[in-house]
């Protein structure tokens, strides 16, 4: 019996990118385990991923390409060879390029893999086809935004460090379910004495560690910084040293801006009442390492950048830089340690080609002039993860749309092609790994053959290259890609050691010592007042909202990682019912009870629920976790059906929890 470990990455979208040991046995990959010696994953695997064989070698994998053969969305399919396929797909785009030009043709991918090789794979090819671009800001890029705004290109904090804080307030982040490493670091600072706050507008299941929990109302955290910054000059607790030296503008924030927020009036709009406000201010000005850690909840509003941009004025109040284990962050970008020119080739693009928002497929499908004729959806589920659902799903339907998905499984977007691709798994192809929740990197070797006739994302541009006369493009392997882009190293990727990333081995990249006080901005300070933003000063701003009587937080679950791993019965098991979280007081107000059947509606939609009644919920707050798929959803939509399309107010990110409906019962 032939047997080994090999090393491999954990592909999903998550701030861990853990490091794998693959167990593989006559070529079948029979148990995947954390690598025990790497700092963060620490040989501890997500419950997710802790039998990652099972999405592997799933009996629901795509093993074939496919033909539709029924209705679109109807699941009717038959078997076709790859050489159909391929052929199929370019004889519709060489006909609609001919008659439409390219922007007629919309690719369409996100994060179903984070590889730098397999995640872009498709930017060359559709440079060159002429396509329309995507904007592809599903994610956070508010967060970004109001980092980059303040913080200019200052690297966050190592997580590690997280351990050496004596208060850490995870803000906005349900780090139980979407950064369990991150909790190890919490859990060592906790032994040594460390105190917790979670800010969050439930008491998700990351409340497990924390000594304080602050519930507050959506979108109102700008507020609430703003009063604890306010709080801090009031108790004498601010750094008047450290703002001197490195913050631009405090004392323009001082007089302009924090008058505005007195205690009672942050109350008014948080719902946080003055006196935890006041405790939460002490609890800061009294650590010696404070450490905020952002999530993106509180970014994905209509005010979603502003919200950090006030953020980050708490900790530049509290000096909180100087000190090991003292600071915020939220997400790392790690983007710069390699050349990605390499694989998106940016020189092929026509910058005049029209641009669509991956936030606004439902109108670009729907409304669109000229219209889009062809979607190649590629490592995205956009029928479930993408706001406005009834848009998306009606734009799908249309039968003059040519719709192309390469895919693992049939989600609710592969249901709705006229082609659909057998995709590999991270198992089954190379890649290179960057991440963005710590400074490690590592390639990923195959290490198992591809399972039925599955592709990877990398493989299939190299035929459809090939059909469309380019093959030029795509003479490399994907193992000759990771490999060119190492050849290529950037001054950060070399000092953490080619070498040993070349050989497949994890290597860290770097920080400058004293990276907490230097601050890459034009003042080379902290801009708290930054003019080159058009409001310069942070404050709060209202969210989007909606008509509605309940906001309607779409929150993660520890079960399943956006649309994906539905494919696992056991995550599945654990995950219960698609259900509604409801403040026992506003169940009594509608006459609801717990395990009935609610419908949630707004303009947008209306989605079945089972109502779970819970005073985990707060007052006027309900919480839908998870993405589901239809198939499994009581009704005929999933939470998507009630998100809208507008826009963060910086950097055009999605607004998925600035949400309101109404809940009433469901039949
Ligand atoms: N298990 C699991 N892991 C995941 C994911 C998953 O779906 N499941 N998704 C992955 C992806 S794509 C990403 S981007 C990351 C996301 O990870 P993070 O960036 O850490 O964000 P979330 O954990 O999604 O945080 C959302 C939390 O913010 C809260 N929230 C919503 N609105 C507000 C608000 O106005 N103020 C405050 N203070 N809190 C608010 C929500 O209730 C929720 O608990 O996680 C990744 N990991
Ligand atoms: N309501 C609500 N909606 C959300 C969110 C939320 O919090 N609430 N979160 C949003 C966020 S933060 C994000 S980032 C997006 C994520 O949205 P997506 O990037 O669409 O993420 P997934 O739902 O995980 O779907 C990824 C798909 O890629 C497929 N896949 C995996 N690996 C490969 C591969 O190598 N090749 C190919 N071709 N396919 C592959 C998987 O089978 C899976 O179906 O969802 C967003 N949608
Ligand atoms: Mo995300």
């Amino acid at each position: 019996m032939m047997q080994e470990y090999k090393r491999s990455v954990c592909p999903y979208d998550c701030p861990d990118a853990c490091s794998l040991l693959v167990k593989v046995e006559n070529g079948r990959a029979i148990e995947v385990v954390g690598e025990p010696q790497h700092p963060i994953t620490q040989g501890k695997l997500c419950p997710k991923m802790r039998d990652y064989p099972a999405t592997v070698y799933s009996p629901e994998r795509i093993l074939t390409p496919l033909r539709r053969t029924g209705a679109k969305g109807s699941g009717a399919f038959t078997p076709i060879s790859w050489e159909e396929a391929i052929a199929s797909i370019a004889e519709q785009w060489r006909g609609l390029v001919a008659q439409y030009g390219g922007e007629a043709i919309l690719p369409f991918s996100y994060a179903g893999t984070m590889g730098v090789v397999q995640r872009n794979a498709g930017h060359a090819f559709f440079h060159r086809l002429g396509a329309s671009q995507l904007e592809r800001t599903l994610c956070s890029p508010a967060k970004d935004y109001g980092w980059r705004a303040i913080m200019g290109g200052t690297k966050g904090m190592r997580v590690q460090e997280t351990a050496h804080s004596d208060l850490i307030v995870i803000w906005g982040a349900n780090a139980a379910a979407t950064s369990v490493h991150f909790l190890h670091f919490v859990q060592q600072a906790k032994k040594k004495g460390a105190k917790v706050w979670l800010i969050d507008t439930y008491e998700t299941p990351t409340a497990a560690v924390a000594d304080r929990v602050i519930r507050l109302q959506p979108g109102s955290d700008a507020a609430l910084a703003l009063g604890l910054v306010r709080l801090l000059d009031e108790e004498g607790l601010s750094d008047e040293a450290f703002l001197e030296e490195h913050v631009q503008g405090y004392e323009k924030l001082r007089q302009e801006t924090l008058p505005d927020y007195t205690a009672e009036k942050v109350a008014a709009l948080t719902g946080v009442t003055p006196q935890e406000q006041l405790e939460l201010a002490q609890a800061l000005g009294r650590a010696k390492a404070p450490l905020i850690r952002m999530g993106s909840g509180m970014t994905r509003y209509g005010n979603g950048a502003m919200t950090i941009r006030a953020i980050l004025c708490v900790p530049a109040w509290l000096g909180a830089w100087r000190h090991l284990g003292g600071g915020a962050y939220g997400d790392l970008s790690t983007g710069a340690a390699v050349d990605k020119d390499v694989v998106l080739r940016p020189d092929l693009l026509n910058p005049a080609t029209r641009s669509i928002n991956i936030n606004q497929l439902g109108d670009a499908l729907t409304k669109m002039e000229p219209p889009v004729r062809s979607l190649y959806v590629y490592h995205c589920n956009p029928a479930a993860v993408v706001a406005d659902q009834n848009k998306v799903l009606a734009g799908l339907r249309r039968d003059d749309l040519f719709t192309v998905v390469h895919e693992r499984f049939l989600t609710d977007t592969a249901l709705f092609a006229d082609i659909v691709l057998p995709a590999t798994t991270s198992l089954e192809q190379d890649d290179l790994f960057t991440c963005y929740g710590h400074y490690f990197v590592q390639r990923s070797p195959a290490a198992i053959d591809p399972v039925g006739e599955a592709k990877s994302n990398w493989d299939v541009f190299r035929l459809l290259a090939e059909a469309m006369g380019f093959a030029d493009l795509y003479e490399k392997t994907a193992v000759q890609m990771v490999d060119a882009v190492l050849e290529r190293p950037t001054p950060w990727l070399e000092a953490a050691g080619v070498e040993k990333i070349r050989q497949g081995e994890f290597a860290e990249l770097p920080l400058p010592a004293e990276y907490k006080l230097q601050y890459f901005t034009p003042s080379g300070k902290i801009e708290v007042w930054n003019p080159l933003e058009q409001e310069p000063l942070p404050r709060w701003l209202p969210p989007h909202s909606d008509e509605g009587d309940l906001w309607l937080m779409t929150a993660p679950s520890v079960y399943g990682l956006n649309s994906s791993f539905r494919e696992q019965p056991r995550l599945m098991q654990l995950r219960g019912k698609m259900s509604l979280l409801m403040h026992p007081a506003d169940a009594a107000k509608r006459k609801l009870q717990d395990g009935m059947l609610v419908e949630a509606w707004n303009e947008r939609g209306k989605v079945l629920f089972t109502l779970a009644v819970t005073d985990k919920a707060q007052p006027g707050v309900v919480v839908a976790e998870g993405v589901w798929k239809l198939a499994d959803a009581p009704g005929s939509n999933t939470v998507n059906a009630l998100t809208s399309q507008r826009l963060t107010d910086r950097a055009a990110g999605s607004t998925f929890y600035d949400t309101k409906v109404f809940v009433r019962q469901g039949m």
